[in-house]
């Protein structure tokens, strides 16, 4: 049988397969040829002695937490405290599709927000789903909610902006904690959980924020410059153009005519003179 690792305890594996959980152990075989078996991975089974058999091939893995086969990627995105930060946005929109992770982000506290600034924020929202991307209020639960089908996602976001917030609003029964002041009492409990995979709305979702801007190890220039998808559709003269000083770069032009959105283009250039990049 085929199912999907959803928790790892110890020695014990459970493996979720259409909607049952069976708890598996592992031969020693993975560890010799060291793999090791991750929440999110997809394997063969036997379900009546109960062990894995096999790792299916992984779309992708990440670490802290480690969890494999990420579909997609809600991005909470608060519009105020925290402030909205458009670099951090972008930032985990190029860690997004360098794991080829879909992201959707998902807007909150628009209601701390002024007409004017509210205004302003429409514009960016406006921006980024005409270069492709899927973005929503956190108040739009229904449209929220269909996307979970057939998918393993997982949150990611800002301390504050709201992950557990909206978890608790899709389901009731999580029960997470959220906001300072549970954070002020510190319920030890909370650092030694393990990661889990729980279902919702017919798929996976991960219930810790399984993804952070730090996680830019791996990345080269020309995996950054790749990240901001709209770039792509222009051909510069200069092949392999990086857009930043190259003569007659027409993503430079598009930035002038205001094509392509200003703070993009500055986060580009951000993200690409980062410390130590190769
Ligand atoms: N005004 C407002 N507050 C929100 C909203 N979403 C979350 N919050 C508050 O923001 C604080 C942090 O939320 P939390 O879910 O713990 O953030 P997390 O760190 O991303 O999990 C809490 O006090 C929430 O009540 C929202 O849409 N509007
Ligand atoms: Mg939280
Ligand atoms: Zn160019």
């Amino acid at each position: 049988m085929e199912g999907q690792i959803v928790k790892i305890l110890s020695n014990l594996y459970f493996v979720n397969s259409n909607g049952k959980v069976y708890e598996c152990h592992s031969r020693g075989k993975f560890r010799k040829d060291n793999i090791i078996p991750t929440v999110g991975d997809y394997v063969k089974f036997d379900e009546k002695n109960e062990y894995i058999l096999d790792i299916l091939p992984r779309k992708n893995t990440l670490t802290r937490p480690f969890v494999s086969n990420v579909d997609q990627a809600f991005i909470i995105t608060s519009c105020k405290s925290p402030d909205f930060s458009t670099n951090l946005l972008d930032k985990l929109l190029v860690l997004l599709e360098f794991h080829q992770i879909r992201p959707i982000i998902c807007l909150t506290k628009q209601d701390l927000l002024t007409k004017r600034e509210k205004k302003e924020i429409k514009k960016i929202k406006k921006y980024y789903q005409k270069i492709g991307y899927i973005v929503l209020w956190n108040t739009n639960l229904w449209r929220i909610k269909r996307l979970f089908k057939e998918k393993t996602t997982v949150f990611t976001g800002q301390t504050g902006a709201g992950k557990s917030t909206l978890l608790n609003r899709l389901n009731k029964n999580l029960n997470l904690e959220t906001g300072e002041i549970s954070k002020a009492l510190g319920r030890g409990k909370h650092t030694t959980r393990h990661v889990e995979l729980i279902e919702l709305f017919g798929g996976k979702v991960l219930d810790t924020p399984g993804f952070s801007s730090i996680d830019f190890d791996d990345l080269e220039k020309t995996d950054i410059r790749n990240g901001f998808i709209e770039f792509q559709k222009y051909s510069c003269p200069y092949q392999d153009c990086m857009h930043l000083k190259e003569k007659e770069c027409k993503v430079l032009e598009a930035v002038n005519h205001h094509e392509i959105l200003t703070s993009r283009y500055e986060n580009y250039q951000k993200i690409i003179s980062d410390e130590n990049r190769k």
